[in-house]
């Protein structure tokens, strides 16, 4: 048994005797079960990842395409219990980050009759920023999402928690759509707090002929649990 070594078989024959086997699995396997609505409270305390991709969760509508970079975004978004017609974009195994920014530029112009989200962060905002001027150019109307939790939080959970190559220098970023030409067309938006963040989601809802720009201030060392978990497990290894 398990030593026999056979590589004259073809598919077909195989198919064929895997049929014949009288194979059940009794494998119990999770139900998905979609999240409860408004599982949090709104408070002004410092908004976390927990309750920002809870509250994320709640804003997504059914024809949404969702971009979300390497970094906590794409941690936490990767939880995201999506519809049919959602659409989902990232890169985790090529992880090259700065990517999703100017890739909602492409889709957002593919389709400008349904609503691009990105969710980003600082740092790799940071890599590929100036496109937001070919959107502003463009005059589309696309959503996006800046965490700034300064610096690469991601990278924080894996090696080197304080070290200084995981900082990056802190920009204005609430100015960043006026510097490229959006001051009348793009409208910014300071989060802080869930109880704000409630507020913009609102007024994004409200405006969904503008181009929203939203910084979101998260903990350094706050991270989706998905991302906790695996960065315990990256950090062993590296030991
Ligand atoms: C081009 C490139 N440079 C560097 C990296 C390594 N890297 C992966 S994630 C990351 C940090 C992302 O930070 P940020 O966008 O601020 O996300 P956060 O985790 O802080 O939310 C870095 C530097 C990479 N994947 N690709
Ligand atoms: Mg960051």
């Amino acid at each position: 048994m398990n030593e026999t070594k056979d590589t004259e078989v073809s598919l077909v024959d195989l198919l064929d005797g895997l049929n014949t086997i009288n194979y059940v699995n009794n494998e119990e396997f999770p139900q998905f079960k979609q999240p409860k609505a408004h599982d949090y409270d709104l408070t002004d305390e410092p908004l976390t990842q927990e309750t920002y991709f809870k509250m994320m969760q709640d804003f997504i509508r059914e024809e949404d395409v969702i971009l979300a970079e390497q970094g906590t975004s794409f941690f936490g978004a990767y939880d995201l219990a999506l519809k049919y017609n959602n659409k989902f974009i990232g890169q985790p195994l090529w992880g090259s980050i700065g990517y999703t920014l100017p890739a909602i530029l492409g889709t957002q112009m593919t389709d400008t009759s349904r609503r691009n989200l990105l969710l980003i962060g600082d740092g790799s905002l940071q890599l590929t920023v100036q496109e937001i001027s070919t959107m502003i150019r463009e005059k589309i109307k696309p959503i996006i999402f800046v965490i700034n939790n300064d610096g690469y939080t991601v990278e924080r959970k894996i090696h080197g928690e304080n070290a200084m190559y995981n900082d990056i220098k802190m920009w204005d970023y609430k100015l960043l759509p006026a510097v490229f030409g959006g001051k009348d067309e793009v409208m910014v938006h300071d989060v802080n707090t869930s109880q704000e963040f409630q507020k913009v989601l609102l007024q994004i809802e409200a405006q969904p002929d503008t181009m929203h720009f939203i910084e979101v201030k998260m903990g350094v060392h706050d991270a989706p649990h998905k991302l906790n978990a695996i960065g315990q497990a990256f950090a062993k290894q590296n030991g």
